[in-house]
């Protein structure tokens, strides 16, 4: 780091301070250790089997009469100043219920001895003396169980994004006192869905922050922009190279391995869940919102692998209308403009989580715990499911793309070769991903968190972004399961990303709340680099001009389009910064592309008889 930026850093170190209680990065001022509380607050330097030690706050009741469990998080985000957990709205319902809380640094970050890996790979065990989380974990909790006092001898680990992948590691060879976990958006798969690549195309603004995040320093760092609309800080940065060679300069080791693996090659597959995961060894809760900016695929898929194997019952999904980590702090009876009619966090935390470590951890209730729950959305309800996604009263319908911006369930007939919709997409004037000025991500005043809920008529009529929509509603129309878009297109490229956005237009007259007459929510959404149709690990140049169907996954959701609503979708080839620039020619590598490789294109969108695009919905009448 230069010395300029390293004296920028700390400045911004003083003005971060990160608290546990809430996910990473909803950063709060008060610092937990002087509130008075019910709890005996206790530090430690744990050691682990190289020697290495971890920094831990035990918290125990102040009035512990019995043997109690432990609830622990670890997390690379700093646990020095977490609140008491009876101040902690994210545990406050599990510390009523009687629980010592042990948070912890992960090794290398924050007041943790050792060296920090970004999502570290599981270790080799051939080698003794190897560690990875896990074995951090286990040497933690064995260590917790002979040293705090009064302990039950029973371990429950929970935590949102990386700390929920971190307890998804506690499950690799499990301590034997570890009882059950909750993981929380953890991110599965980090070229595939979640917070550094969707579908092979980088996510730019959230890779360069946060890699710069956690790697400049041991302690959270913002990166110093020194501009508040980064949209344009960004297209000014050029082509990618541009970050080592003028920012980074080869500093950060998160950034060099976007840059050293540009494709799904085992770099990427060895860290991702579905690779690590066999069948479950504890109960496991995972945890989603429909409207996570960061790891929704991560959770979903979690489930997922382990539910091919969940001979025992022990694998079980939440997913609720939230952001990332929504269900741990407020209510939950809105997220951005959106309303849900209840508080849908509160539920989750009372009713939800703290039955299910109660059950676990404390013998309490029965543990008839159905295997998905879910909030459906629109119509605003809690449903319950034997199996995700459901596999009962679910018919597969496909919403078809015609002339004029329309979408029906009827498939277009027409035989006219010149039957697509078409814009010009250029990188040098990409559609910003939510509307400016465009935070830092983790910046103060950022929107980040509740991009996903924005208004899409922001972006609506651009000329390079193409809309179809229904009729207005007569019924009802409910999809419950697996979205997945199957575009015709062609470009004059020869790489190209499509971004496809589903849509519920509110109607112009909303009783509920006239302020969102005409709203276009975003419900479901997703981008798919083009030069990874095939493969993700040997991408392919686009052949200019000819039509491929290119399948974008815009996965899983539970939602109403209500009566008097329309559905639409909205389909563009840039969403910055949030995705990279897609240079729009071949190269083998992006991140070395230069300047002169950026090139305008013109897309089509095919709604023909031979080549006609839909949304695959799963739609049910229950
Ligand atoms: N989304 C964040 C993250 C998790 C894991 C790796 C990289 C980023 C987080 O909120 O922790």
């Amino acid at each position: 780091m230069t010395t300029w930026l390293g004296r920028l850093a700390v400045l911004f170190l003083i003005s971060i301070v990160i608290v546990l209680c809430v996910p990473p990065f909803q950063a709060s001022a008060q610092s937990g250790t002087g509130t008075p509380s019910g709890y005996d607050r206790k530090e430690f330097m744990i050691p682990v089997r190289d020697g290495i030690r971890l920094y831990t706050v035990v918290f125990a009741p102040k009035d512990q009469q019995e043997s109690l469990p432990f609830l622990l998080q670890r997390t690379p985000y700093g646990v020095e100043h977490i609140f008491p957990p009876d101040k902690r709205t994210y545990v406050k319902d599990l510390a009523a219920e009687g629980y010592i809380f042990v948070c912890q640094d992960i090794r290398g970050r924050y007041r943790s001895e050792g060296t920090f890996e970004m999502q570290r790979f599981s270790r080799d065990r051939r080698n003794r003396n190897s560690i990875d989380e896990s074995t951090d974990t286990y040497d933690a909790i064995e260590w917790l169980l002979k040293n705090i006092p009064n302990n039950k001898a029973r371990v429950g680990v929970l935590g949102v994004s990386y700390d929920g992948w971190l307890t998804v590691m506690a499950t690799l060879d499990p301590h034997p006192a570890l009882k059950a976990v909750s993981e929380q958006a953890t991110p599965s798969d980090m070229f595939l869905g979640d917070d550094f690549h969707h579908n092979g195309a980088f996510r730019l603004s959230y890779g360069f922050e946060y890699a710069f995040s956690e790697e400049a320093s041991k302690v959270d760092t913002l990166f110093p922009f020194g501009t508040y609309d980064t949209y344009e800080w960004y297209l000014k940065l050029g082509p990618l190279s541009h970050v080592n060679e003028k920012y980074f300069h080869g500093t950060i080791p998160t950034w060099n391995d976007f840059v050293n693996h540009p494709n799904y090659d085992e770099f990427w597959k060895k860290q991702s869940l579905p690779y690590r995961l066999d069948a479950p060894t504890v109960p496991t809760m995972h945890v989603a919102g429909w409207w996570d900016q960061e790891d929704f695929y991560g959770p979903m898929k979690a489930y997922e692998a382990l539910e091919k194997k969940d001979s025992k019952h022990l694998n079980y999904l939440v997913v609720g209308p939230w952001n990332h980590g929504g269900w741990s702090r407020s209510e939950g009876r809105k997220l951005g403009n959106v309303s849900f009619d209840t508080a849908t966090s509160r539920t989750y935390r009372e009713l939800i989580q703290a039955p299910w470590f109660a059950y676990w951890l404390k013998d309490k209730g029965k543990g008839d715990f159905p295997e998905a729950r879910t909030f459906r959305t629109g119509s605003n309800e809690w449903k319950s499911y034997d199996a995700w996604p459901p596999k009962n009263d679910v018919t597969l319908k496909n919403l078809y793309f015609h002339v004029n911006a329309k979408l029906s369930f009827e498939a277009p007939q027409t035989e006219d070769v010149a039957a697509f919709d078409s814009y010009l997409s250029d990188p040098a004037h990409p559609v910003p991903y939510r509307s400016r000025p465009i935070e830092e991500t983790y910046g103060p005043g950022s929107r980040w968190y509740t991009w996903l809920t924005e208004d899409q008529r922001f972006v609506h009529m651009r000329p390079d972004v193409l809309s179809w929509e229904t009729e207005t509603l007569a019924d009802d129309v409910t999809v419950t399961g697996d979205l997945v878009a199957h575009l015709f297109a062609s470009t004059t490229g020869t790489d190209s990303d499509w971004i496809v956005k589903l849509i519920d237009v509110y109607p112009e007259q909303e009783p509920k709340d006239r302020t969102m007459g005409g709203y276009q929510l975003m419900i479901a959404n997703e981008v798919m680099r083009g030069r990874f149709r095939k493969s993700f690990e040997n991408p392919e140049p686009i052949k200019p001009g000819e039509v491929f169907e290119f399948v974008v996954d815009i996965h899983h959701n539970d939602h109403t389009f209500l009566k008097g609503h329309k559905i639409m979708v909205q389909v563009q080839s840039t969403w910055f910064p949030i995705i990279d620039r897609n240079p729009q020619k071949y190269v083998d590598n992006i991140f070395l592309a230069k300047d002169t490789d950026f090139q305008a294109a013109t897309q089509r969108v095919y709604r023909s008889k031979r080549f006609p695009s839909y949304i695959a919905l799963p739609i049910t009448n229950k």
